[in-house]
């Protein structure tokens, strides 16, 4: 009976826990291995169970400081220039992440469906522009950051990077758009398999690159009001 009891208070204080963290990681749908050989299994695992899951417990921390609980992710990005630095690295982290893991996928060499190849090739001339274009200002994003291929407000495509965790939502980024496709230039993304050779990553991250979900975020992107 006693014993009980504990569980029982056990359970519900677990529970009140969870209510108040107001983010939490979506699992992987795919296995930290299973983008071998172009991402390797330990750098997967670093980066979802601490790197990722890091900025999503500072964010609940800080939100919960600043009274933000019931804000969805876009609200804080789009106001973000109204809260604190851990806020904005934060809230970024959290956004970027849970993206990128979407845009990942074991499938091999997937390809843009329609729409978004004829828009690729008629913005950039063709995939192979468009990826080389994409991956020079990935690799000149000094320091810590994220490239980025977006639509714009104008429901055109474009290539940027942004410093350390911000991206093209925030309402004080210098390019808005709704980003379809992103990657993570930061070194723990990379270091523990291509060290300083950023390129290679670069490279190599094409094939695991699911096109599907980045074709499917671009037509939702362009329908948009
Ligand atoms: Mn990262």
């Amino acid at each position: 009976m006693k014993t009980n009891l504990i569980l029982f208070t056990v359970i519900i204080a677990i529970t009140i826990q969870n209510l108040n963290a107001q983010f939490t990681q979506d699992s992987l749908v795919y296995s930290f291995d299973a983008l071998e050989p172009y991402i390797d299994a330990q750098t997967m695992e670093i980066h979802y169970t601490k790197h990722h899951a890091g900025y999503v417990k500072n964010l609940n921390k800080a939100i919960e400081e600043a009274n933000l609980l019931n804000k969805s992710i876009d609200h804080i990005l789009k106001n973000v220039s109204k809260y604190n630095s851990t806020i904005r690295n934060n809230g970024g982290g959290h956004y970027n992440h849970a993206l990128f893991w979407q845009l990942l996928t074991p499938m091999k060499n997937t390809k843009p469906l329609e729409k978004l190849s004829k828009a690729i090739d008629s913005t950039f001339g063709s995939m192979q522009n468009f990826k080389k274009q994409f991956n020079q200002e990935a690799s000149s994003r000094f320091g810590s950051g994220w490239a980025w291929l977006i639509v714009t407000p104008q429901k055109k495509l474009a290539i940027l990077s942004t410093p350390n965790q911000d991206n093209p939502v925030m309402d004080d980024a210098p390019v808005k758009g709704i980003p379809i496709l992103g990657i993570d230039v930061w070194e723990h993304a990379y270091y523990l398999k291509y060290q300083n050779k950023r390129n290679d990553y670069l490279d190599a991250i094409w094939n695991v690159i699911n096109w599907e979900d980045v074709s499917t975020r671009y037509e939702s992107a362009i329908s948009q009001k």
